[in-house]
């Protein structure tokens, strides 16, 4: 496989760059296709040690946890690291079946939009907040694609705790980035469209009507609720990817385009054209300089804003109907474009925040360009004409230098914190580390294959935790025992503690594997939480002890206040529903120690399980289809008696006289005869 690569790579590359996408393309199809028969393609790029160095005893803990975005499942997997075990799966944009999430009627308006209930995304990238652009433990952010979203997951409770909706925005793709300390989650729209409110318009008129808006979403310091503070309306252009600045460079933010072109129709050739594209620079400080100012204009707009508590166990979704936007024209000395290579895809800052690095799909260098260089042009007024008013630095002005033959098809670039940068490869499936200053490549291995984004622990950060490098890989044709004809997407790590980066470890992820981030374990677990106090329960179904279990009518409505705790619900024998009736199961589970979850189902309903965390309450609703005795249970194996935990809800015809009543441990029925008999 790398000798193949690597004739691709020297046979093509000066015919290649430089000639039409269609070429690209045709050596990408190619060159992910492995030729090899077995599976241990990778065994002689395996260090000798490879074994050892990712062997986590059980009971002992991982290093680094690393939270990848799950693609089109629209999800996050926690894995350990260096041991590639999977933890846990969090459910962000995707209803969950497995725990109830997006099903229970306390988490349904998590997934509220303008559209309506939306019950799934297309997740690529991760954000872990940042203090002074380090790792702090607190949030993992993620956006959503398909419907415009971000999601703010809380790395104590590891749950959704919010998601905000994007307007005037299409494929939220270059999202979400964070600013050095988290001002801000920002969010650059992949497809330009016209304004929300005016959107009715002919697509040919693209270069006249549609904008490309980004996004800045603030984050409250200590609640981390968002808000959308405003959006740019910048040309009409793709928003691809992006970085804050750091350091020197934080009060800015880089965001790499494409179709510049401005085409509306068959962009794999009209949208690369040009020989080169753009970094837009945006100083988000004078934006907000300008909003203090009063440039801001506020523009009528729909957006669902979701937030989860964990006080009143429950979500609210509150629609939204003004966005403030800020004009670049009427804001000057804001908005930079630097002209970057062939359709950039990643656009990544080095962790001292002097040196941008894009990486154009199609081309032939890895440009860096240098913050300093970028401020004396912008003084100097070093233009190359401009952009929809925009003005465009000279290449040359702002260019620290290119790396020569790095590679075919650079996506994404992490840092080591050692000088060096390490860039994926799609096309020569590969990752290649290259010294920052020097501009010289250093190593390279191959990737199995046709690798996507690559994560260092810490490597957008100003300090990379470095020791392992992971590569997230598209193709993994003859990797593992097929399947079908879908196979699973793969992680791969690697050591770079050494001059040679070395194969430890493969191993197949939960969905497709955009971003992820890897943070130090010794951050986030002494935080984790482990129990929902019952005490400050303030869920206004919650039974916050057995006696205070009951089941109410309110007209065809019946509330079952019903606890669980090991054995048994109360109550678990129920009659007097009737078919027209909506049940609502509001469920608290009276636990009070780590790791006893229960679990709620019923026969025929057409939602989910419920699986309730100790101290919480979540409510399942049941609409009962037929006249008979209809079992429920507990789904987790909670105890040596958990087979147990079970009851039964007796379904009347309408109009039935059968009283309700409700009881555990003793017949319901006759004991309403028996009060009935003493009155
Ligand atoms: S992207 S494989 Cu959706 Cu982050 Cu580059
Ligand atoms: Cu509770 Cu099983």
């Amino acid at each position: 496989m790398m000798a193949k690569n690597k004739n691709i790579f020297n046979m093509n590359l000066k015919s290649i760059i430089g000639g039409v996408a269609v070429g690209i393309i045709a050596v990408a199809q190619i060159s992910c296709k492995p030729n090899n028969k077995g599976g241990v393609s990778g065994s002689s790029e395996l260090a000798g040690d490879a074994a050892q160095k990712v062997y986590v005893a059980p009971g002992t803990h991982d290093e680094f946890y690393n939270i990848v975005s799950g693609g089109f499942n629209g999800q996050i997997s926690i894995i350990g690291l260096p041991s590639g075990r999977t933890l846990r799966v969090i459910p962000v944009f995707s209803q969950s079946p497995e725990n109830g999430y997006g099903f229970s009627e306390e988490t349904k308006p998590m997934l509220n939009t303008s559209h309506g209930f939306v019950p799934w995304d297309d997740s690529h990238h991760i954000a872990l907040s940042t203090t002074n652009s380090i790792h702090d433990g607190r949030w993992a952010f993620i956006n959503g694609n398909n419907t415009p979203r971000i999601a703010r997951i809380s790395l104590k409770t590891f749950r959704t705790e919010e998601i905000i909706e994007l307007p005037n925005s299409g494929g939220n793709h270059s999202s979400p980035f964070i600013t050095a300390n988290t001002e801000y989650a920002v969010a650059g729209t992949r497809f330009s469209v016209p304004p929300d409110d005016k959107a009715d318009v002919p697509i040919s008129s693209f270069k006249k009507n549609f904008k490309g808006y980004i996004s800045f979403v603030s984050i409250d310091k200590n609640t981390g609720r968002m808000g959308i503070k405003f959006q740019l309306k910048t040309p009409g252009v793709s928003f691809d990817l992006a970085r804050a600045g750091k350091g020197k460079s934080a009060d800015w933010f880089f965001f790499s385009t494409y179709n510049t072109e401005q085409a509306n129709s068959l962009l794999e050739v009209n949208a690369s054209q040009k020989d080169k594209d753009f970094i837009l620079a945006v100083n988000w400080k004078k934006a907000e300089q300008y909003l203090a100012q009063g440039k801001g204009k506020k523009e009528a707009a729909k957006y669902a804003h979701n937030v989860y508590s964990d006080k009143v166990h429950s979500a609210t979704s509150t629609i939204m109907t003004e966005v403030m936007t800020l004009d670049p024209k009427e804001c000057p000395d804001m908005l930079y474009f630097i002209p970057c290579p062939k359709s950039p895809h990643g656009c990544d800052v080095d962790p001292t925040g002097q040196y941008i690095v894009g990486s154009g799909k199609l081309a032939a260098v890895i440009p860096v360009f240098s913050f300093d260089k970028m401020q004396k042009a912008i003084a100097a007024k070093t233009f190359d004409g401009n952009f929809d008013g925009i003005p465009v630095l000279k290449y040359d002005a702002v260019l620290h230098g290119e790396v020569q033959k790095p590679g075919l098809g650079p996506l994404h670039t992490e840092f080591d914190g050692k000088g060096n940068a390490i860039t994926s490869f799609f096309v020569s499936s590969e990752l290649v580390r290259w010294n920052i200053e020097k501009l010289e490549v250093i190593d390279r291995v191959p990737t199995y294959y046709s690798v996507g984004h690559l994560s260092i622990p810490g490597g957008p950060t100003a300090k990379p935790w470095g020791k392992y490098v992971v590569a997230y890989n598209k193709i993994t044709k003859d990797r593992y025992l097929p399947t079908g004809p879908e196979l699973a997407q793969s992680a791969q790590l690697y050591d770079i503690s050494g001059d040679k980066m070395k194969l430890l470890l493969d191993f197949p992820t939960t969905g497709e594997p955009h971003y992820a981030e890897s943070i130090p374990a010794s951050l986030i677990e002494k935080n984790s939480t482990k129990i929902f106090k019952i005490e400050e329960n303030a869920h206004p179904y919650a039974a916050k002890g057995e006696k205070e279990a009951k089941v109410v009518r309110k007209g065809n409505e019946v509330h079952v206040y019903m606890t669980a705790i090991r054995s048994h619900f109360t109550p678990d024998n129920i009659e007097g529903v009737k078919m027209g009736d909506v049940v609502y199961f509001h469920v608290t589970n009276l636990e009070q120690d780590w790791d006893v979850p229960h679990g709620f189902a019923i026969r025929g309903a057409l939602n989910a399980e419920l699986l309730i965390m100790p101290g919480e309450t979540q409510t399942l609703k049941w609409i009962p289809t037929k006249v008979g005795v209809t079992p429920m249970y507990c789904t987790d194996f909670c105890s040596a008696l958990h087979q147990e935990m079970q009851g039964y809800v007796r379904v009347s015809p309408a109009g039935s006289n059968v009283p309700l009543t409700w009881g555990t441990g003793k017949n319901p029925v006759a004991e309403a005869e028996q009060k009935v008999a003493k009155k």
